[in-house]
């Protein structure tokens, strides 16, 4: 047996460390894209870490080369909004923290943001603590954060737990105009208001409850139980009007405010008339709402076997006018980022908008909402930019960049820079991509509503820190290798970031 002395010992840790020194990767002949430009580089990774970017980078004796002529070289995708083994609708959705990221990893997202839902009377660092252990337990397969989801700040402790969560590493929260367990006028108005005094973010799920609540009571009242009538008991206007007062609130609060899920014109145009006046008003929206509209709660797709109810998520799809907005939105800066609400059922339990989960008559109240994207994000937007629809460097804007500085961790991701994360996505704008459940996607759920979706373009790699996670067609990474980014505190004084 051999025994290693003090010296020994510190020898090696110190010959190892000198080893890890060298420049790990090697990304050769690329095109870099960035939220602002694109240019012909090569890009070295060293610990994880971009360390240089530039023309001609020599290789070092034990540097791994990575061919990129031809393709493109993208941060790795930000999506914050995803709901990952999130007890909801009487199940928990279908992915947890390892199949969820796993699939992540696969359609080039390299950090996911996952909602905490704070319980009545649990404080919201208790509950953020309660959720990292599930997660943990899980295993993620690339970085994560987290959105608190306010569910009681009717006392000032509840409220004052906001400020544990900021030392725990958390500034983004989200409240809900709509759901039972939502807030009102006034705890959203004082969330907003303590928010902007510790430098945080809150985020607003934006439909009117009370209205809500009636179409749904006038609607079951009439029969009318199909899927067409989640759409309509949320429709454009009562999103349109819960964004609008969301946005009055955060002036009235004087506070920041970013707007989930955006997926209406009223909204669209509130948001950019607010941003015109100077208000730091931000919105987010979903692949889902830039390609499906209110259409497909008709009857699904059938040639694809996706009924209606498959689609239900909340909010739902909208019309073509909307839709129109949105896009008009990410091309002028109404919409400053691009996340999934990733959210998946099985179709089992789907069916239960036709039959309970206990066997009675179900309706389109009793479908557990939300669907799957988290695979199918940044794929759909960087075909739409390789189509001509954006530019690459707005799709990697809204998909990257924009999201790390709204969410306090820009000092480490959102972009190909010296000195960020080497999150990297190799992107082959000439490879064809058709989505099929069955033989190309890898999250845990049993159907997708992208099946079938052709993307022009596709990631060929992904690399989280520099270790490979997906190889161009299967994961490759280790469940538990990702790890938890912790936020800084945002002050966003005006529309720009
Ligand atoms: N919307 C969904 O579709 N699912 C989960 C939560 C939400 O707001
Ligand atoms: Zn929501
Ligand atoms: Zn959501």
């Amino acid at each position: 047996m051999i025994i290693l002395t003090a010296e020994v010992k510190s020898f090696i840790s110190t010959s190892a460390e000198k080893e890890a020194n060298v420049m790990d990767l090697l990304f050769k002949g690329g095109t870099v894209v960035t939220a602002k430009s694109t240019f012909k580089a090569d890009v070295a990774v060293k610990n994880g870490k971009i360390s240089a970017i530039g023309a001609n980078l020599k290789p070092e004796k034990k540097t791994e080369v990575i061919d990129a002529k031809g393709k493109l070289i993208l941060p790795g995708a930000i999506d914050g909004h995803t709901h990952l083994a999130m007890p909801f609708g009487g199940t928990i959705s279908t992915d947890d923290y390892f199949t969820g990221t796993r699939a992540a990893a696969c359609g080039g997202t390299t950090t996911v943001f996952d909602f905490v839902l704070q319980g009545v009377g649990e404080t919201m660092d208790k509950a953020l603590k309660r959720r990292d252990k599930i997660c943990k337990a899980d295993g993620p397969a690339v970085d994560y954060s987290y959105h608190i989801g306010v569910g009681d700040v009717t006392t000032p402790k509840m409220l004052a737990s906001m400020d544990k969560c900021m030392e725990m590493g958390v500034s983004t929260f989200k409240v809900f105009m709509v759901y039972d367990f939502g807030v009102d006028d006034g705890q959203f108005f004082e969330t907003l208001q303590h928010a902007a005094k510790i430098g945080a973010l809150v985020g607003v799920h934006a439909e009117n409850r009370e209205v809500n609540n009636a179409l749904i009571k006038r609607y079951l009242a009439e029969g009318k139980t199909e899927a067409w009538y989640h759409y309509m008991s949320k429709n454009e206007d009562v999103a349109g009007e819960a964004d609008v007062r969301a946005i009055n609130l955060a002036k009235m609060a004087g506070a920041p405010l970013y707007i989930v899920h955006l997926d209406n014109k009223q909204g669209v145009e509130a948001v950019a008339q607010a941003r015109a006046e100077g208000y730091p008003i931000f919105a987010e929206t979903c692949p889902q709402y830039l390609y499906f509209t209110k259409d497909v709660y008709k009857k699904g797709i059938p040639e694809l076997r996706l009924r209606a109810r498959d689609f239900v998520c909340s909010p739902p799809m909208k019309g073509k006018p909307s839709q129109d907005a949105l896009w008009n939105g990410i091309k002028t800066g109404a919409v400053s980022t691009l996340a999934t609400d990733h959210c998946p059922f099985t179709k089992k339990e789907k069916d239960w908008g036709i039959k309970t989960k206990t066997g009675g008559k179900g309706n389109f109240t009793t479908i557990p909402n939300g669907c799957a994207g988290i695979e199918n994000m940044y794929p759909y937007i960087l075909s739409e930019a390789n189509k001509g629809r954006i530019s690459f460097n707005k799709a990697v804007e809204i998909s990257a960049t924009n999201p790390a500085k709204l969410f306090g961790i820009d000092y480490c991701k959102g972009a190909i820079e010296i000195g960020k994360d080497a999150d990297i996505v190799v992107y082959d704008p000439k490879k064809d991509f058709q989505v099929s459940n069955k033989r190309n996607q890898h999250g845990a759920l049993d159907h997708t509503i992208w099946e079938k979706a052709k993307f022009k373009g596709y990631p060929v790699a992904t690399y989280c820190r520099g270790k490979l996670v997906f190889d161009g067609k299967d994961y490759v990474g280790k469940s538990g290798d990702g790890q938890f980014v912790r936020q800084r505190k945002i002050k966003l004084k005006g529309p720009n970031l």
